[in-house]
């Protein structure tokens, strides 16, 4: 399988920290590729027309994006605990999990390349900077219970959120305000799959 990859990009993190739970990364062969929104890609966009990483392509030349299909998509390859609960309350606060951790990037990306423009715009910034308040006073409300639960996709998407925060927007310290959310932060860090996938600025 060959995955559209960065090491830099915090979704292609996500396919990455599955891959390894899930014993699938020797599988993958990574291919660098630099997706950028004001770049459209020629030929990532042959697999995948929004010009985006993480794409997977399988063996038979199927493409398969974005993070989250491709993240079940590996869970399903394995037969070890799942990362993707099959079904009931448990699936539903993953996939929730999930949603606010890609969100949370998703907000992240625009507000890097809001602060990157030549005059960024002081609305944009200031309703990132209260999203950005917001989620992590929403994920702290639920430390405890996320800490308590088994290591889902939702664990995987809400750390490489913070771990972004970290690799991106360095200067802000969010531990100061949140000091469960960083415990918990240190123990999903620790995970063998989560240090073998560290961001590497290689611009
Ligand atoms: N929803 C997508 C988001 C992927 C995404 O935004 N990737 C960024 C890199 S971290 C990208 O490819 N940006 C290029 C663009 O927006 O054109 C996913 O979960 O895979």
């Amino acid at each position: 399988m060959k995955l559209h990859w960065s090491p830099r990009s915090p979704f292609v993190r996500k396919v990455m920290i599955v891959a390894h739970e899930a014993g699938l990364a020797d599988r993958l062969t990574l291919v660098r590729t630099v997706a950028a929104t004001t770049k459209p890609h020629p030929e990532l966009m042959r697999d995948n027309p929004l010009s985006k990483i993480p794409t997977l392509v399988l063996d038979d030349g199927t493409a398969l994006y974005d993070s989250p299909v491709i993240c079940e998509y590996l869970d399903r390859m394995h037969a070890g605990p799942k990362l993707f609960p099959p079904d009931g309350a448990a699936r539903m606060t993953a996939l929730r999990r999930q949603a606010l951790g890609d969100g949370f990037l998703d907000f992240l990306l625009l507000w890097r390349d809001e602060r990157a423009r030549a005059q960024p715009s002081d609305v944009h910034l200031a309703s990132y900077a209260a999203k950005r308040k917001s989620t992590l006073a929403a994920i702290d409300r639920e430390v405890d219970n996320l800490a308590a639960s088994a290591f889902s996709i939702g664990h995987i998407a809400l750390g490489c959120a913070l771990g972004y925060l970290d690799f991106r927007f360095a200067a802000e310290d969010w531990r100061g305000d949140h000091p469960r959310l960083a415990r918990w932060h240190a123990d999903f860090d620790a995970r063998p799959s989560v240090q073998a996938t560290q961001p590497v600025d290689d611009s």
